[in-house]
């Protein structure tokens, strides 16, 4: 390792430059940094988020509720501008404590319901439709087990591969080396199970796959994180390939990956999707 020792001092200080391209935004605090009230549209669901694999883990489930004649799954999708800081507005906050995209309001009952984890969202619609969740309860928990190893790993692809390979200001042999190992690993775990099963939870598409598509989809296909794919040699997990392939011909998911992105800032209804298919047909 070449990188030169580091010693912790006694009491940890927080330098506001050492974050890299994330240095302005974030900081050790939680809590709103501004007063902004977030719009709020005319549809039941009100989603605050941008097309990253997390939020779209809920705009797929969303277009997929929509897709299968659940009209009431009616949505308006808000782009925050994380880059902007927009996730630390009183408003944002007030729905998800932890300052980070997706955030959901929930206005079909008496009373507004926020969400916050896109997880909780996946699983909260999951349950309202009685959708893409098993009944039986072994399915279900079979289901929900491959939702929370997603939730769970998450933050090792994103904030520990992600960060160290391809946002750290400083390449750091131990922290990639570390992290490639560990999403190798993640990898492996799906395609061992997606040689035995079509899809995670067993027989049918269920929430824990909308929930893993966006994640290991991104990086198998080469979207994420510069020569990732190549880097990590991620076509020889063949049955991850096979079922990103499935999944990514399914139309609503083609449409939940452009809501909140610059093709699709703000989604308020299906037509809005008319001009982006008639400039790129699906
Ligand atoms: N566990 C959360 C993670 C959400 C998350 O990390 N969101 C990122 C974008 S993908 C974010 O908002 N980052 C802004 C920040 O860190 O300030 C979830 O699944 O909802």
């Amino acid at each position: 390792m070449a990188e030169a020792e580091y010693a912790p001092p006694l009491v940890w200080v927080w330098d506001k430059t050492n974050g890299g391209q994330f240095a302005s935004i974030n900081r050790p605090t939680a809590g709103a940094q501004t007063e902004k009230e977030l719009p709020v549209g005319k549809h039941p669901f009100q989603l605050y988020s941008l097309g990253t694999p997390n939020g779209q883990k809920v705009t797929i489930m969303l277009e997929e509720l929509l897709a299968t004649g659940h009209s009431a799954a009616e949505y308006d999708a808000w782009m925050i501008n994380i880059g902007q800081g927009e996730q630390f507005g009183s408003g944002f906050v007030a729905l998800n404590p932890n300052s980070k995209i997706p955030a959901m309001c929930d206005h079909s009952g008496a009373q507004p319901i926020r969400l916050f984890e896109s997880g909780a969202m996946l699983l909260h619609l999951a349950e309202k439709f009685g959708a893409f969740i098993p009944t039986s309860a072994a399915g279900r928990a079979e289901c929900l087990s491959w939702l929370m190893w997603q939730m769970g790993s998450a933050p090792f692809m994103g904030g520990g591969y992600g960060h160290f390979y391809h946002y750290a200001p400083v390449k750091i042999e131990y922290a990639i080396n570390r992290y490639a190992m560990e999403t190798k690993r993640l990898f492996d775990v799906a395609n061992n199970r997606l040689k035995e099963t079509r899809f995670l939870s067993g027989d049918d598409y269920s929430i824990a796959d909308m929930a893993a598509f966006p994640w290991l989809g991104n990086l198998y296909n080469g979207a994420a994180y510069g020569n990732t794919r190549e880097f990590l040699e991620l076509e020889q997990y063949e049955a991850v390939g096979r079922w990103y392939d499935e999944i990514f011909a399914r139309p609503a998911v083609k449409r939940g990956r452009i809501v909140n992105t610059a093709k699709m800032p703000e989604r308020h209804s299906a037509a809005d999707f008319d001009a982006v298919e008639a400039a790129e047909p699906t």
